[in-house]
């Protein structure tokens, strides 16, 4: 089943010259393509609809400063299963708790600086996938 998912290289990731290091190995997945790539500092406004869901929450404002810290990465990545594959790739957002081959679990120490973000479901796709490239076809 071929998906699109919206990927963000958070701006630790830029910083650290990762750039490279993690789009690589999104292309070595066989049959995955991307499709679109940006590299843009994000708006309040674009971080409040894309974070909507966590607003209230104690990490919410730190998340919003760190996110507009810096240029992010802004992808679309198609192919088969690629929601839940990126998700897999990323490892889980506490980068401690994240196994070793995992970017997370590889690059990460902090949970907020965690370098990547991929859609969790096709629902988170298909809205953040209009928020960051609303002309896509
Ligand atoms: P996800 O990115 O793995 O989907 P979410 O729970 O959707 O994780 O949280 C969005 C982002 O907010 C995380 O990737 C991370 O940067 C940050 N975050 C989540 N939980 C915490 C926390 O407990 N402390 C600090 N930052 C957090
Ligand atoms: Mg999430």
């Amino acid at each position: 089943m071929s998906q699109r998912s919206l990927v963000l290289l958070k701006p630790d990731a830029v910083r650290r010259g990762l750039i490279g290091e993690v789009i690589g190995r999104i292309e070595r997945k066989a049959g995955w393509t991307i499709t679109a790539l940006e590299l843009r500092t994000l708006d309040q406004d674009t971080l409040e609809q894309h974070y909507g869901e966590h607003k209230g929450k104690p990490f919410y404002e730190p998340l919003m400063g760190f996110m507009q810290s810096g240029p992010v990465v802004a992808l679309v990545v198609e192919g088969e299963r690629v929601i839940e594959g990126l998700r897999t790739l990323a490892g889980p957002t506490d980068p401690i708790a994240a196994a070793p081959g995992s970017i997370r679990g590889d690059f990460g120490t902090i949970v907020r600086e965690n370098l990547i973000h991929a859609s969790d479901s096709e629902e988170s796709a298909a809205r953040e996938l209009k928020i960051f490239f609303p002309g896509l076809v």
